[in-house]
């Protein structure tokens, strides 16, 4: 037990841990959390798990039952007044006798935009917004960035020796970095709405580019059970329909969208789906690729491909995070750089990032950027 009132901070964080739960398969949802606090005590808690099913406050609101009379709920983003999938939570949290609401940020979606608040104002309830707004950023960055610009949040991840080489000049590439920084990527993935990968390396590596569960280090197998297991959308760059039936990737679980300048009409499995592209240059648009997975929403696309098809997404300013493994190997000035960057000649053109985060796993390291704009 505890004597001082605990602050809204405190409900608010387990709100954030709540949400966090959602992390592997909310998309195209947000991560929403929400407590129900009465008396100094938490008597109701909730998550969103999954688009189709309840919203965060549904749950709280269940587990409270009565007890939410009076009561002040903690969610960590403003509540939804629009009939979606589900209907509006402010109508659920008004029907509730909920006297207080706290929301750590205002929903971005155009169809609710401030309207859950303002409902809930109209209803007579004590409403405020702005707390851990920090949290509420980091837990949806590809929600938000998708509703505020239309386009997904892009993560680039490449794995390079110590002086930034991928592969020996004949190619040989495979496990350069540690089965610890595969596992990573495997729980990278399974966060990401969508895989992003080009023809170049399915060609090369014939990868399956799949979140398998095994695979999955304990804490994360513990935080996502095996039956929620989700493939996030592969999607493959192909300008020059090189990608086949017989590729692995095509007869995995999960849908696989091929981005193409021309559609073929051959007769593909019913989970594959092609996507015609404009051209530019020597393949397709990438900016309009980006926009129409955010159509598609998409929230987030984590992308494992080659120098090529990451040098011309740094190029078209299409990258919000870079993450690279790092293995302690030196390969040489012979061996293949990170990322084609054609025309690069001054240093003052030069990308630049702000180092976000360096950490340790297995033998390697993770080295987290984001863009210096
Ligand atoms: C909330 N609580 O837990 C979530 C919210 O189609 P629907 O009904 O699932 O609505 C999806 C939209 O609702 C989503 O785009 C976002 O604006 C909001 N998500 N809102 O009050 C929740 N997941
Ligand atoms: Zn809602």
């Amino acid at each position: 037990m505890h004597n001082q009132p605990r602050g809204d901070e405190f409900y608010m964080a387990r709100a954030f841990e709540l949400a966090r739960r959602g992390r592997f398969t909310t998309t195209p949802n947000p991560n929403v959390g929400c407590v129900i606090v009465l008396n100094d005590e938490i008597v109701g808690e909730g998550y969103h798990l999954r688009a189709g099913e309840p919203h965060a406050e549904v749950h709280a609101l269940r587990m409270a039952g009565d007890k939410a009379r009076g009561a002040t709920a903690y969610v960590t983003l403003e509540p939804c007044s629009h009939h979606g999938r589900t209907p509006p939570c402010a109508d659920a949290l008004v029907a509730a006798g909920v006297s207080r609401v706290v929301a750590a940020m205002q929903d971005p979606n155009p169809n609710v935009a401030g309207r859950g608040l303002f409902k809930l104002q109209q209803a007579g309830i004590d409403v405020s917004h702005g707390l851990m707004m920090n949290e509420a950023e980091a837990v949806n960055r590809g929600f938000l960035k998708r509703m505020r610009t239309g386009f997904p949040f892009v993560q680039l991840k490449m794995a390079a020796s110590l002086d930034g080489r991928t592969a020996m000049a004949s190619g040989e590439s495979q496990w350069i970095t540690s089965a610890a920084a595969r596992q990573d990527v495997q729980r990278y993935r399974a966060q990401s709405s969508a895989i992003l990968s080009s023809s170049a390396t399915v060609l090369a590596d014939d990868p399956s580019l799949t979140v398998r569960w095994d695979e999955l280090d304990v804490t994360t197998q513990q935080a996502y059970p095996r039956e929620n297991l989700r493939q996030p959308l592969r999607v493959i760059i192909d300008s020059q329909n090189r990608i086949t039936t017989e590729h692995k990737l095509i007869s995995q679980a999960g849908e696989t969208l091929l981005a193409r300048i021309h559609p073929d009409d051959l007769h593909w499995p019913e989970n594959v789906k092609q996507l015609a592209i404009p051209q530019y240059g020597q393949g397709i648009d990438l900016v309009v690729l980006m926009m129409q997975l955010g159509k598609l929403q998409i929230n987030s696309v984590w992308v494992e491909a080659g120098a090529s098809l990451a040098g011309a997404l740094l190029q078209a300013g299409l990258v919000d995070e870079l993450i690279i493994y790092l293995a302690p190997k030196l390969l040489g000035d012979a061996a293949r750089g990170l990322c084609v960057l054609p025309g690069l000649e001054q240093l003052a053109d030069a990308p630049q990032f702000v180092f976000s985060e360096v950490m340790p796993v297995g033998p390697d390291l993770r080295i987290v950027l984001r863009n210096a704009y």
